[in-house]
């Protein structure tokens, strides 16, 4: 009821991390692209193969903060079952994702007061491109409730079967096909660009690909060196189309890995991917890093160590855009604030900071690996359980129908219909 929001609201309120100024409104009225880099984990970022080749040369070289692109090394996927619904839902919403099943098809109908309908009440066109069947994982649904005015699925692709494998299209005539739509849209836009083929069991056909797969008796492991490859070439394309386009210096772009591609299932390959005896619980926990890329026009990058997770980007993003989330229901703060909360909540009850992980109830030191008094992880874990807590009754409670932060204006969900646009 309302009395459990104002808990809440005076929770998050006081957690605010208040924006830097160095970053603070630096890409005020820019456009903004998401794009989410299918089952891509951080392990990958400067890995080089036994013969030293380098898997993602271009993600690699932006690391170093070519193209004014911040890189977060410390940053972690939350997910849950949900899988990319889940990333997709904290990167718009800041709140966490269910700990039983994916919050997209259970709460598709909820109140938000997520990223599109913010920006599209400030004048932005908000749209959404994925590459499969806008009813997967309930997107049709969920995207109107979140504010997306427009959803490009698979009906706007070329879904030949040179162009897809598995769920849908691969990610360079993705990308190619992209383009067109992207440009035609209205300035400024808030955009995501749902990748796809880096998809478990992560197979290629033969002639998208001359990379050699990696040799560590594990066919799904060995795949998936050469299917992160193929990303990182359909990113380069992707960014030097954006810079003939005229887009590129008045565009964020926001890239992140959703969740892990490598399950734990695959850890005897891993341990010999990462030339350890074993992978053990606390390396496992560290594997759940995945990429976060943030081109900002004009603000200088390089990679930052700064911990994180994916609940953090919309406080981040709204800071760069100038917008203040004080008054927003979200868990997350702003990764380049000096006050950003450097912890970690995980659905599973482990939890992360920049000094400790808590893993299966162990602590661990994050420096040294070794196992710490366990007393040490408490205040922590109290925190990141709270935060789930309050997250959790939030959603199931739909509480933001009786809460109007000053000048949010709802979506209009019944005016939003994906079945008028043809292609
Ligand atoms: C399906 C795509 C992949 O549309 O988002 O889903 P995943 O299995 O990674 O959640
Ligand atoms: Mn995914």
């Amino acid at each position: 009821d309302s009395s459990d929001i104002n808990d809440i609201q005076n929770f998050t309120k006081s957690n605010f991390a208040a924006p830097n100024p160095e970053y603070y409104a630096k890409a005020k009225g820019m456009n903004v692209i998401y794009i989410s880099l299918e089952s891509l984990q951080s392990f990958i970022i400067n890995y080089k193969m036994p013969d030293g080749t380098e898997v993602t040369p271009f993600l690699n070289k932006l690391a170093t903060g070519v193209d004014n692109t911040t890189y977060f090394k410390n940053f972690f996927h939350q997910t849950g079952s949900g899988k990319t619904s889940d990333a997709e839902f904290m990167m718009e919403n800041s709140l966490f994702p269910l700990s039983q099943g994916p919050v997209f098809q259970m709460k598709g109908f909820n109140a938000y007061q997520a990223a599109p309908a913010m920006m599209n009440q400030r004048g932005y066109e908000t749209a959404a491109f994925h590459g499969n069947v806008k009813s997967f994982w309930n997107r049709d649904q969920m995207y109107k409730s979140l504010g997306y005015e427009r959803f490009f699925d698979s009906k706007y692709y070329d879904m030949s079967a040179e162009n897809t494998k598995n769920y849908g299209m691969k990610d360079k005539p993705f990308l190619k096909e992209t383009m067109p739509y992207l440009t035609n849209l209205k300035q400024p836009f808030y955009s995501k660009l749902i990748l796809l083929s880096n998809h478990f069991p992560f197979g290629m056909d033969k002639e998208d690909t001359t990379f050699k797969p990696g040799d560590f008796g594990d066919s799904v492991v060995n795949n998936y060196f050469q299917s992160a490859n193929y990303m990182d070439q359909a990113i380069e394309q992707f960014f030097t189309d954006l810079k003939k386009s005229g887009l590129f210096d008045k565009t964020v772009i926001v890239m992140y890995g959703d969740h892990y591609g490598l399950s734990e299932n695959h850890n005897d390959a891993m341990a010999k991917v990462l030339g350890k005896d074993q992978i053990t619980p606390f390396d496992n926990a560290q594997l759940q890093r995945v990429p976060l890329f943030i081109h900002i026009p004009k603000v200088a990058g390089g990679t930052v160590s700064t911990y994180g997770g994916e609940v953090d980007v919309r406080p981040t993003l709204m800071s760069l855009l100038g917008i203040n989330t004080k008054n927003y229901i979200q868990f997350g703060t702003d990764l380049f604030s000096k006050q950003h909360h450097q912890i970690i909540p995980f659905r599973n009850g482990d939890v992360i900071t920049n000094k400790y992980s808590i893993v299966g109830g162990d602590v661990y030191d994050n420096s040294s690996g070794q196992k710490v008094e366990a007393s040490l992880g408490k205040p922590y874990e109290d925190v990141a359980k709270k935060m789930l807590d309050y997250s959790d009754k939030v959603i199931y409670g739909d509480l933001l129908r009786f809460y109007h932060p000053k000048g949010f204006v709802p979506p209009d969900v019944s005016k939003i219909n994906y079945n008028t646009d043809q292609k």
